[in-house]
């Protein structure tokens, strides 16, 4: 249990962080986990992974790839914990392996879509946006790169560490400066957290402020998503919860303590309606995000729904 907990702070407190890092990990941790698990009667093997099912689709709430991967992994049909034990152990390395073939499909879907010379803007750190800014200029297509700071946490110096090291010329902005530098970009590509049954996606906070400025300059929006981070409870109406984060990440909180009437607003991720988003590449293929709902029934199922 005791590396089970690990995982789950090291998601909590993002030093595991990205909706396809966190769900791998997370899938991981449920068959270690579970290989482990000492257990007297079935009943309590039953119990025991769905508490810690719980713990760790808990840890952050508004990726559903995390969700997605739990239920995945966690995948059994069967009456002894010997059968059980195994089928999970499976079903959480097919689910890992299947992560992993995803960004290669994804970066060879979308590497199409990018022409020699283009400019990128990218926002937050994605491994799914980043895979296919990295086979264009694998491919030899010369394409330069905006990557956006992504305060309060900074992701983007992740993302500029990353395509420095891959050799992709890359101008680092604040993310204020998304607008002004629009009109010198040729396409935005940004990752996903979740993308509703219709069509809209949820994304790191900004995401949306990129999707408007494109659409002013007739930009070209995609987001790079593996189809597990398609949300099926959307289906059914539910809503997706916004992470709040602590405002300790904006503002040091001893300057706070001298701000009586100041209160801080750390919402992480925001909302981008699907008529900005131009297309989503994931591991099926290129869709508008008119097509969300059958990515949700033919790729993931909608037994997904079920708790
Ligand atoms: C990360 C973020 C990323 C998506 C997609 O937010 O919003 O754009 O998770 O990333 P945080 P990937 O840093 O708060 O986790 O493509 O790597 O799954």
């Amino acid at each position: 249990m005791q590396q089970l907990l690990d995982t789950a702070e090291k998601i909590r407190t993002m030093e595991i962080r990205g909706a396809g890092r966190i769900a791998v990990a997370a899938a991981g941790a449920l068959r270690d986990y579970v290989k482990d698990l000492q257990v007297s009667s079935f009943e309590e093997f039953e119990t025991k992974v769905a508490e810690a099912s719980r713990i760790l689709v808990e840890t952050r709430p508004t990726a559903v790839s995390l969700p997605n991967a739990v239920k995945l992994a966690g995948r059994y049909d069967a009456s002894t914990i010997e059968e059980a034990r195994e089928q999970i152990i499976a079903s959480a390395n097919e689910f890992i392996e299947r992560a992993e073939k995803a960004l290669d499909t994804i970066a060879e879907i979308g590497a199409k879509r990018l022409k020699d010379g283009d400019v990128v803007m990218t926002h937050c750190n994605s491994h799914a946006a980043i895979a296919i800014i990295k086979a264009a200029h694998k491919q030899g297509k010369n394409i330069r790169v905006y990557a956006t700071e992504s305060r309060p946490r900074r992701q983007g110096f992740i993302t500029i560490r990353e395509l420095n090291d891959a050799g992709v010329p890359t101008t680092l902005i604040v993310d204020s400066a998304v607008r002004l530098t629009m009109k010198e970009v040729d396409v935005v590509i940004v990752g996903a957290d979740s993308i509703t049954a219709n069509g809209a996606l949820v994304n790191k906070i900004g995401t949306s402020q990129l999707a408007l400025a494109a659409k002013e300059a007739r930009v070209n929006f995609i987001s790079a998503a593996e189809t597990y981070k398609f949300h099926p409870k959307t289906v059914m109406g539910d809503m997706i919860e916004i992470e709040d984060r602590s405002p300790d990440e904006v503002i040091d909180p001893e300057i706070m303590e001298k701000l009586p009437n100041v209160k801080v607003s750390n919402p992480a991720f925001d909302v981008t309606p699907a008529e900005y988003i131009d297309l989503i590449v994931t591991d099926a293929g290129a869709f508008p995000p008119a097509m969300a709902f059958v990515v949700i029934r033919d790729y993931l199922g909608l037994d997904l729904l079920e708790n």
